[in-house]
């Protein structure tokens, strides 16, 4: 599929007051921030989406990080008969389950549900509204939680936590170069994960700024195949009945 390489951006604007990553919320007893993610997602993608936030597909390794995730499932209601993926599996070897963090399942005071573990083919631990872990495949799809602990290190310019991003003040906006090749939907999808979009060019002025960018990046520096003169922008061509091409953020 074809691939370039992107720049992100995020709208700062008039704003002053810092804000945290969108979605995190600070559990105290475990000095860590989650984010619950309510669309359910295959064990992969929601490993993937942690990882593109910056963070760690969650486990309930703790006590407090237990305690924590069962009452954001209760606040989202996502507890009443169904489960979320934990970040635990045994994908490495076969019944040694491991959080992503690399806490063995034998060293978290967690309760297998009834019946669990069951399955040959189920690698994936999920975590129910009890607080009890069973097995389930990795294939299925569940909400989840990511875990960052640098949610609060939020630079005052460009109010993430993402490295790499710059603030221009011609345009009110910081902008992020990736150097990696990309398709146009995986690089909106890793903008989208740190809190911005893929850029849009709005202006001359942005145009400048951009055009200024990429020139710190001789093509030597990028990582990847062919058309490193190239990045994609945010704009799409809908599949309405004119096709119209329009950024990705307004509609
Ligand atoms: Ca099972």
């Amino acid at each position: 599929m074809f691939q370039l390489i992107f720049l992100c951006a995020i709208f700062i604007g008039q704003k002053t007051a810092a804000v945290l990553d969108p979605g995190y919320e600070y559990v105290e007893e475990a000095n860590t921030w989650l984010r619950l993610h309510i669309v359910p997602a295959d064990w992969q993608d929601a490993r993937v989406q942690c990882r593109l936030e910056g963070g760690v597909l969650a486990s309930p390794s703790t006590t407090a990080l237990t305690k924590a995730m069962l009452s954001m499932m209760t606040t989202y209601k996502v507890n009443l008969g169904t489960r979320c993926f934990t970040g635990i599996h045994d994908l490495v070897s076969k019944r040694d389950f491991m959080s992503l963090d690399g806490v063995s399942v034998t060293n978290m005071q967690l309760d297998w549900a009834h019946g669990e573990p069951s399955g040959n083919d189920e690698n994936c631990l999920v975590l129910n509204g009890e607080g009890e872990i069973a097995d389930d495949s990795c294939s299925s799809k569940y909400p989840f939680f990511c875990r960052k602990d640098n949610a609060a290190n939020v630079s005052h310019e460009c109010h993430c936590t993402h490295k790499y991003y710059e603030y221009h003040p011609r345009t009110g906006s910081c902008y992020k170069f990736h150097k990696e090749v990309e398709t146009w939907h995986h690089a909106a999808k890793v903008c989208h994960a740190e809190g911005g979009h893929l850029a849009i060019i709005n202006s001359n002025t942005e145009a400048v700024v951009i055009k200024d960018i990429f020139e710190n990046y001789p093509e030597g520096n990028i990582i990847g195949p062919t058309y490193t003169s190239n990045a994609w922008v945010g704009v799409w061509k809908w599949n309405d009945r004119n096709g119209a091409w329009l950024t990705t953020t307004t509609w």
